[in-house]
């Protein structure tokens, strides 16, 4: 089977407060492989694809200005359990209920303003990637390192 992957954006609050290198680091550190990445204005119809079970949400027009108000960094994460891993890493939605030692438990405390976007499944993953990136851009490549976090 192909390696799992998980689409993780760094969202306009996180890049305005200087948080991409510190939210990189911890996937890297976890032992993940990053295998795309690019900086990006999102557009209203990417984001209401993106979103698109919560297009009908009375909180989605805040969502939409939020999102669309500056860059995003937009990345694709491989290894094992990354889909799931990631999400324990992010935290709960609403910051108030994350711990510390999250990404949002530590950087965050309002739900509108959580810094970072994860997929939620395997499925989610694989359509969010399909939206945000070209096949071309997402790279295959050895991590000298994977034999010290793999078996
Ligand atoms: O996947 P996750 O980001 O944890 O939550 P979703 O339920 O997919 O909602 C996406 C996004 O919408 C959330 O990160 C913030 C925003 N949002 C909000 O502003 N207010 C809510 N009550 C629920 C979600
Ligand atoms: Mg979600």
């Amino acid at each position: 089977a192909a390696a799992e992957r998980t689409l993780i954006a760094v969202k306009p609050d996180g890049v305005q407060r200087g948080l991409v290198g510190k939210i990189i680091q911890r996937f890297e550190q976890r032992g993940f492989k990053l295998v795309g990445i690019k900086m990006l204005q999102v557009s209203k119809d990417l984001l209401s694809e993106h979103y698109c079970e919560l297009r009908a949400k009375p909180f989605y027009p805040d969502v939409q200005a939020y999102m669309t108000s500056g860059p995003v960094i937009a990345m694709v994460w491989e290894g094992d359990n990354v889909v799931q891993t990631s999400r324990s890493m992010v935290g709960p939605t609403d910051p108030t209920q994350a711990q510390s030692g999250t990404i949002r438990g530590d950087f965050s405390i309002h739900v509108s303003r959580n810094v970072v976007h994860a997929s939620d499944s395997l499925e989610g993953a694989q359509r969010e990637i399909q939206l945000w990136f070209e096949g071309k851009d997402l790279l295959d490549w050895d991590c000298c390192s994977r034999a010290w976090t793999h078996r």
